[in-house]
């Protein structure tokens, strides 16, 4: 049974080297954790079982390096890769951190900050590159407002997209093999981010100038930090292809962003996501964005990443004996799942209104009364997530 879920590099399980590295500093304390060497993150990651790691360039080359410090850092990062096989599926900028960015970076007010940071990530874009990695993630953290008339919101949009054309025409023109995948969040750290969602997300991309090279880069709490339907947000990603890339963790309802390891807080979200994603047969990585809590020590942060796999292959275990389980077949037919995967009017909008039965001779009292039968359907599924079945 334990075997079962542990975790293998077929897997695809990704980390980022700033969650198992954060050290626990928060609004109200300070650091509970030593600094974690990058080196060491990528050693013990691969002996849990992870196929890749990602980073911000700044978790990877301290923010200030000079160049031959930041080669040797890059060299060293390179030499742990080399040496336990860890891929670099993604990268991303760090604009966020540094006093430089409090106002944003893409649509910062000040014109110079926001050149700026597009060359920081055109920089990083190269390293990214080279290290082998196909996906690119924006994450606007600090583009945002704590008050009204402080943003020109219309503006600061026009601005994002100048940002995400010149870094498309960027990669095109050096002939990258790499997409970039926004993050939406709805708040923290600015009172009010802009792209809060996975819709106003992917609205935004069709306004590109290449709109084929960018897509979401969703994260499990973020959507339901704003009460949102995670599930139903990638849903509609992979519906518009583009679910580039996926964050995933634990969050417990409307409250600050808590980065629990996945499994944690809404699990039943969480096993739905996973039947969704597997269902739909996503390819990416499964990435993992989560903070091990400040409570814990080193062992309690290995222990919180190998968490998020586990819980992951329990989940994906799970989905697998519902989907197979013969009476949660008959519930879906009688859900009338399969009714919805039929076109509403295949006979075309004459055959629709020429079809009587579609009104005139409906009977919608006769409908109305019709049951669902989606509450038998829920209590299987919560019976196999529940380990009942
Ligand atoms: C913060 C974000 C961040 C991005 C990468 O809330 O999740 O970690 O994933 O910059
Ligand atoms: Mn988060
Ligand atoms: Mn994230």
């Amino acid at each position: 049974m334990t075997e079962r879920f542990t975790p293998t590099p077929e897997d695809k399980f990704s980390f980022g080297l700033w969650t198992v590295g954060w050290q626990g500093r928060d609004p109200f304390g300070d650091a509970t954790r030593a600094a974690l060497d990058p080196v060491e993150s990528v050693q013990r990651l691969a002996e849990l079982g992870a196929y890749g790691v990602t980073f911000h360039d700044d978790d990877l080359i301290p923010f200030g390096s000079s160049d031959t410090e930041r080669e040797s850092h890059i060299k060293r990062f390179r030499q742990a890769l080399d040496a336990t096989g860890l891929v670099v599926p993604m990268a991303t900028t760090n604009l966020f951190t540094h006093p430089v960015f409090k106002d944003g970076a893409f649509t910062a007010n000040d014109r110079d900050i926001r050149r700026y940071a597009l060359r920081k990530t055109l920089r990083n874009i190269d390293l990214a590159v080279e290290l082998g990695a196909h996906t690119y993630v924006a994450w606007g953290g600090r583009e945002g407002a704590e008050s009204g008339a402080a943003k020109d919101v219309r503006v600061a949009l026009d601005r994002m997209k100048e940002a995400f054309d010149l870094l498309g025409q960027y990669v095109t023109e050096q002939g990258y093999d790499l997409r970039f995948a926004v993050e939406p969040k709805p708040n923290e750290p600015r009172g009010d981010i802009l792209l809060p969602t996975v819709g106003h997300a992917l609205a935004f991309i069709e306004r590109l100038e290449r709109p084929e090279l960018v897509g979401v880069n969703p994260e499990t709490g973020h959507e339901q930090m704003a009460g949102l339907n995670f599930t139903h947000g990638i849903a509609q990603a992979l519906w518009a292809g583009k679910l580039f890339h996926i964050d995933l963790n634990g969050q417990s309802g409307i409250k600050y962003d808590q980065d629990l390891r996945f499994g944690s807080g809404n699990l039943r979200d969480a096993f739905w996501l996973v039947d969704l994603l597997e269902s739909a047969g996503y390819t990416g990585p499964r990435h993992f964005d989560f903070k091990p809590p400040r409570t814990e020590d080193m062992a309690g942060v290995w222990a919180s990443a190998a968490g998020n796999m586990r819980n992951y292959l329990i989940l994906k275990a799970r989905s697998a004996a519902f989907r197979a389980d013969p009476e949660v077949r008959e519930a879906l037919r009688a859900a009338r799942l399969h009714d919805l995967a039929r076109p509403t009017a295949e006979d075309g909008l004459a055959g629709l209104l020429a079809d009587r039965t579609a009104f005139e001779d409906f009977d919608a009292e006769e409908a109305g009364e019709r049951g669902m039968a989606f509450e038998h359907l829920d209590q299987l599924a919560l019976d196999h997530l529940l380990g009942a079945r």
